[in-house]
């Protein structure tokens, strides 16, 4: 028999923008209309990795930095599964920057939530790669200077329907099999680093501009750089494409042979030079 746990409450601040994004994957989840039991939502560290004990589905908490490679594993063994992964920015830019880059290479098919911040909330607000007024980190950019990416958005906390829109966006790509959906939240924290009133005079939304294509990876480039320069944050859905014919084709496990023959005897031969 199963055992089956309640959702948890939520223990973020009031205010902070974690509710968003939690709200903006139950809501997506309801809208793709998947069973809770055929998804596995990972976190990584931080009060943002707490999110995936509120949403009723499989939950894993992975190690610090680590929620890449364990969701690539998960989905590996089981493509079938609904797989998110969700984070910090301090989880998924600092220690984990390595695996962002070879995930985005990968281009596995699974979606990715980061809710940036600006800081490490849980440890008490020290400055996270993407801290404003330090030489920082831009996700988004970084993701279309990697030409295996397809899908790159960014949404802000508190606009909530494009932030459902993005999400139902994210997980309908990475369920179709077309590859990393990535999308950044800028998702306050109230307590050290509130960034509300700043950020909302800052966003540019593409997705009300006539003139955008996100299908063009030049000219989302361009057009971010352009209006980072001018002090403006762009959020919307940033660039959507299928997959390249020159994608990391990645080995299954799950429908590999994981005992053949020559491999045991390969073992057995290695393991004869120690006994003798
Ligand atoms: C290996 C390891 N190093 C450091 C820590 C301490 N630590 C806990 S949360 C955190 C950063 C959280 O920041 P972020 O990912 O941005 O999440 P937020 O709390 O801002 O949502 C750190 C460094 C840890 N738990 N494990
Ligand atoms: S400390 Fe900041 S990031 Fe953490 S729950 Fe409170 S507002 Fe959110
Ligand atoms: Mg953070």
């Amino acid at each position: 028999m199963t055992e089956t746990y309640p959702p948890a409450t939520p223990i973020w601040c009031a205010g902070c923008g974690h509710f968003g994004v939690q709200a903006a994957l139950s809501g997506a989840l309801r809208d793709v209309d998947v069973p809770a039991e055929e998804v596995l939502v990972l976190a990584g560290i931080g009060c943002s990795g707490t999110v995936q004990n509120n949403l009723g589905t499989y939950g894993y908490h992975a190690l610090h930095g680590r929620v890449l490679p364990t969701a690539t594993g998960a989905w590996m063994a089981d493509p079938e599964l609904t797989v998110i992964a969700t984070g910090g920015d301090g989880d998924g830019y600092a220690i984990g920057m390595g695996h962002l880059i070879h995930t985005f290479r990968r281009n596995p098919s699974f979606t990715y939530v980061v809710m940036n911040n600006g800081i490490y909330g849980l440890t008490k607000g020290q400055d996270s790669p993407t801290r404003e007024g330090t030489p920082n980190i831009d996700s988004v950019l970084l993701g279309l200077s990697v030409l295996e990416t397809t899908f790159i958005a960014r949404g802000f906390a508190r606009w909530a329907d494009q932030l459902n829109r993005l999400t139902v966006a994210a997980l309908a790509h990475a369920r179709a099999g077309r590859g990393f959906a990535f999308l950044e939240v800028l998702s306050p924290c109230v307590t050290y680093n509130d960034t509300y009133p700043q950020w909302e005079k800052q966003l540019h939304d593409l997705d009300t501009d006539d003139t955008y294509d996100p299908s063009n990876r030049a000219n989302a480039f361009g057009r971010a750089i352009s209006l980072q320069d001018e002090g403006r944050i762009p959020v919307g859905l940033i660039f959507r494409s299928e997959p390249s014919a020159a994608a990391v084709d990645l080995p299954n496990p799950s429908t590999a042979d994981l005992h053949p023959a020559s491999q045991l005897a390969d073992y057995r031969q290695l393991l004869h030079r120690y006994q003798t």
